[in-house]
């Protein structure tokens, strides 16, 4: 098992931890697969609930390791679009897809790819002290890892043109008064409200969660009609799990339920 992702299961909550420190936890080939599997496994057990994904170090994730393809080397020029179709577009599809609440604890400085990871996660905080870097343009690069996508819909074209052709460090609490992420915290209670807020939606009524995730995904490429066809069928859905049956009991007896996630 590689080390560069740390990977505790507890609560419900998958924790996984990007563990290249040294290199402000940048990608590296063992780093991508490592990541991979541990999404993976929130999809494939039933006991994970909730996802997890913070750095360790003072930086949460500086993008592709630039020293893995050192252009002084003299060796071809990489096949990039390879690179993201083997290695992050995997990913970032998986956390798309992943039918339950991935929350990020962005601990420091989150640039290129990193911060794009990171903006496609469900729930994102971050340390005041972390900055957002679309650093790709000062490497002659275009902004990937969903950026494109994510910024442009989230912030509209004036500010997802700027942010990505200037290269300029967003504050965290910028990040959050844009709505490019949930919260700004202090840094010394970013992990313990990160780690919180999943234990809290871990023992929540999951399976409703992960339809809404899908529900609101797929917001952005739908008309109204079809968004309401899908609400009707989601919630013909989430009618049929036992999590309603136990809120609507809960509530008429006046406990707290018991959520199992199904
Ligand atoms: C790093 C890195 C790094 C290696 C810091 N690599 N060592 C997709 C397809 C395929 C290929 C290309 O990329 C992509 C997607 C992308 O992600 S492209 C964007 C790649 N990332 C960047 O361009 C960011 C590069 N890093 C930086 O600009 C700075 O390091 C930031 C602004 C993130 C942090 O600055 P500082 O806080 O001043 O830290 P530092 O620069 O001193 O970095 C600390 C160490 O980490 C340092 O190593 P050293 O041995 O000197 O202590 C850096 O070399 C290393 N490091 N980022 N991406």
């Amino acid at each position: 098992m590689s080390d560069t992702v740390l990977v505790e299961l507890a609560d419900g909550v998958l924790s996984l931890t990007l563990n290249r420190p040294e290199k402000l936890n940048s990608f590296n080939e063992e780093m991508h697969m490592a990541l991979r599997a541990g999404i993976q496994r929130a999809h494939d057990d039933v006991t994970v609930r909730a996802v997890l994904i913070t750095g360790s170090g003072r930086g949460f994730c500086a993008g592709q390791d630039l020293g893995d393809r050192d252009p002084r080397k003299g060796t071809p020029a990489p096949d990039l679009g390879n690179t993201l179709e083997t290695f992050y577009n995997p990913t970032l599809r998986l956390i798309r897809a992943l039918n339950k609440p991935v929350i990020c604890a962005v601990n420091g400085v989150a640039a290129g790819a990193g911060a794009n990871i990171a903006i496609a996660c469900d729930i994102v905080f971050a340390a005041k002290s972390a900055r957002f870097i679309q650093a790709f343009s000062k490497i002659g690069l275009i902004p990937d890892a969903g950026g494109t996508f994510n910024l442009t819909r989230i912030l509209g074209e004036p500010r997802a043109k700027a942010l990505t052709m200037l290269a300029e460090p967003l504050s965290a609490e910028d990040a959050a008064s844009w709505g490019l992420i949930w919260k700004a915290v202090d840094d010394e209670t970013l992990l313990d409200e990160a780690l919180a807020t999943a234990r809290k939606l871990a023992k929540g009524a999951t399976f409703g969660l992960g339809l809404t995730k899908q529900l609101i995904q797929a917001s952005a490429s739908n008309s109204l009609d079809d968004q309401l066809d899908l609400e009707r069928d989601a919630q013909q859905k989430a009618g049929k799990s036992a999590d309603y049956a136990e809120g609507v009991t809960a509530f008429l007896e006046k406990r707290a339920a018991e959520f199992k996630g199904k």
